[in-house]
């Protein structure tokens, strides 16, 4: 199968679809429920009346993540004696690859939980997930969208659509109206006028049908990687809506609720040795299987405004305030991911696995943990943080998932005010030094130039791609290195209001000069240690 179909193509902003047809081999039964009875003994699969399953659940995104997570804690939950009011009708916002992978297999998928034994030695456990009940690709059923978060049944709609999937500016906090798909359906106005493109469109204008039609309200339930992604998803939702008619706006305000979320689990994307390793291991062919880390981390407030499955059944910690665990997480886990993606690219390397094997990688990312992100946590109970450091590394370290540097290098733009820079101007407002997360930043700018430290080049996967060069070339005019940095600062979307920040412009300076000139390796070995 082609290598471009990963869970990305479901995406918002993803490329275009890619081809979906995985070569079957052909001896092999496709997986599907008429043969569950027949599957290695070991393999769990779904033990209850599938059929009985009702779609309480409009997800919005059905990448590899949200099988991996949303469907696991489901399915985990079923099994636990929780209702099966919480079946998933999963949406696919751009291409129809993962409906077209999984329709003939009934919904069903496997996902397999891979890490190493205490030798080394790669394992996994294999799951088949029964809770996908329903499949709507927006493009080709845009009305199907709506009447999906519009049933009577629904009382969930969830979104995993990437960073980039919310027309966020995360500097400022607002909605891009000015975003080609936000003002488009800002123009169509209302579901009775045209079909919305946007995920806030849509969005809106199924919450528009419900309120007319006298249907209760939802829970709108973030499960993205942002900071308060709640909230944020709550002000966007109502930005849109006060734009249609307030009466609208007021319904979604006073009825519907957005509780905050932490997610947390490593999902690799599928590669054609995925499939044809879990074909082995099943007997069937699974043309979308989806590999996992076997951690996963969930920590969602508990604000539904129309019931919810009974995840805590399946380990997800209900709380009513998600924001220490969010910080920690965005800061911890997804600040030194996106540290080793764009170091461990420039440097040539090819896995979160093979670039954490690296001491100087090691040893930096552990400095920057400890001395510099550390520090600007709220306070967790219970939580040892040295502890959470080794479990991470371990993490990054599992030898069984080919997790590409670039996969999590993408869309830089819409990950490094929360993953890095929010950090930066925290410590900067308390006067204390931000060498190791200043020069995680300039990995990233040196990234950007699009070839690594051996000549080869890459493609820059962002959606302000085209942006992000003339930044660069506008900066290239500028004499002295110091200078290009300074300007280049002044890209409002990352750096905010830290355009043109002295010592945050003298600290990315330093660490690029070294980077352009003794290479990552060295640079990492210098910053883990430097005061
Ligand atoms: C990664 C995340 O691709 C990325 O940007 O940092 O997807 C990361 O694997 C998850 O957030 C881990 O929970």
């Amino acid at each position: 199968m082609n290598a471009a179909a990963t869970d990305a193509d479901t995406e918002p902003g993803a490329p275009p679809p890619a081809p979906t047809a995985a070569p079957r081999p052909a001896a092999l039964p496709r997986l599907h429920p008429s043969n569950l009875a027949g599957l290695p003994p070991e393999v769990a699969r779904p033990r209850y009346e599938r059929n009985e399953l009702r779609p309480g659940i409009v997800h919005l995104g059905l990448g590899s993540f949200a099988r991996a997570f949303l469907g696991a804690y489901n399915e985990t939950a079923i099994h636990a004696g929780g209702e099966p009011h919480f079946g998933i009708v999963g949406v696919s916002l751009r291409s129809p690859a993962v409906r077209d992978a999984l329709a003939p297999q009934a919904g069903l998928y496997t996902l397999a939980e891979r890490d190493a034994d205490e030798e080394g030695r790669p394992r996994q456990r294999l799951r088949v997930i029964g809770n996908l009940v329903g499949q709507i690709v927006g493009p080709e059923d845009p009305r199907g969208v709506l009447e999906a978060i519009a049933a009577p049944a629904t009382r969930i709609v969830s979104l995993t659509v990437t960073e980039k999937g919310y027309a966020l500016d995360p500097a400022s906090g607002r909605l891009r109206e000015e975003q080609p798909d936000i003002a488009h359906d800002l123009r169509v106005g209302t579901p009775l006028l045209g079909s919305p493109k946007s995920t806030i469109g849509t969005l809106v204008f199924g919450l528009e049908l419900r309120r007319v039609r006298g249907m209760p309200p939802v829970t709108l339930l973030s499960l993205d990687n942002l900071p308060h992604n709640g909230r944020t998803l709550q002000s966007l939702v109502l930005a849109f809506a006060r734009r249609s008619h307030e009466a609208l706006a007021d319904w979604i305000e006073a009825r519907c609720t957005f509780p905050c979320s932490m997610v947390d689990r490593i999902v690799p994307a599928t590669t054609d040795a995925d499939r044809d390793n879990v074909a082995a291991a099943l007997g069937r062919f699974d043309a979308w299987p989806v590999p996992a880390e076997p951690y996963c981390h969930w920590v969602v407030e508990d604000r539904f405004a129309a019931g919810r499955p009974d995840w805590h059944l399946a380990g997800a910690r209900l709380v009513a305030d998600a924001t220490p665990w969010e910080q920690l997480k965005l800061r911890a886990v997804n600040g030194s991911h996106s540290a080793v993606a764009y170091l461990g690219a420039m440097a040539g390397w090819k896995t979160v696995h093979e670039a954490i094997a690296q001491p100087e990688m090691r040893r930096f990312v552990q400095a920057m943990l400890a001395e510099e992100v550390a520090p600007t946590l709220p306070p967790l109970p219970g939580l040892d943080f040295g502890r959470y450091v080794q479990g991470l590394l371990q993490r990054f370290g599992n030898p069984a998932l080919a997790h590409r540097l670039q996969q999590i290098a993408m869309d830089g733009s819409h990950k490094l005010p929360q993953r890095l820079l929010a950090t930066i101007e925290q410590r900067l407002a308390a006067g204390l030094p931000i060498a190791r997360l200043a020069l995680a930043v300039a990995g990233w700018m040196h990234y950007l130039r699009g070839i690594d430290e051996w000549g080869r080049p890459y493609v820059i996967d962002d959606p302000q791609a085209a942006a992000l060069a003339a930044a660069r070339a506008e900066a290239e005019r500028e004499p002295t290195l110091h200078d290009r940095v300074a300007a280049f600062t002044h890209f409002a979307p990352v750096f905010g209001d830290l355009a043109g920040h002295a010592t945050l412009v003298d600290a990315l300076t330093r660490a690029l000069a070294s980077l352009q000139s003794t290479g990552v390796r060295f640079s990492l070995a210098r910053w883990a240690s430097v005061e």
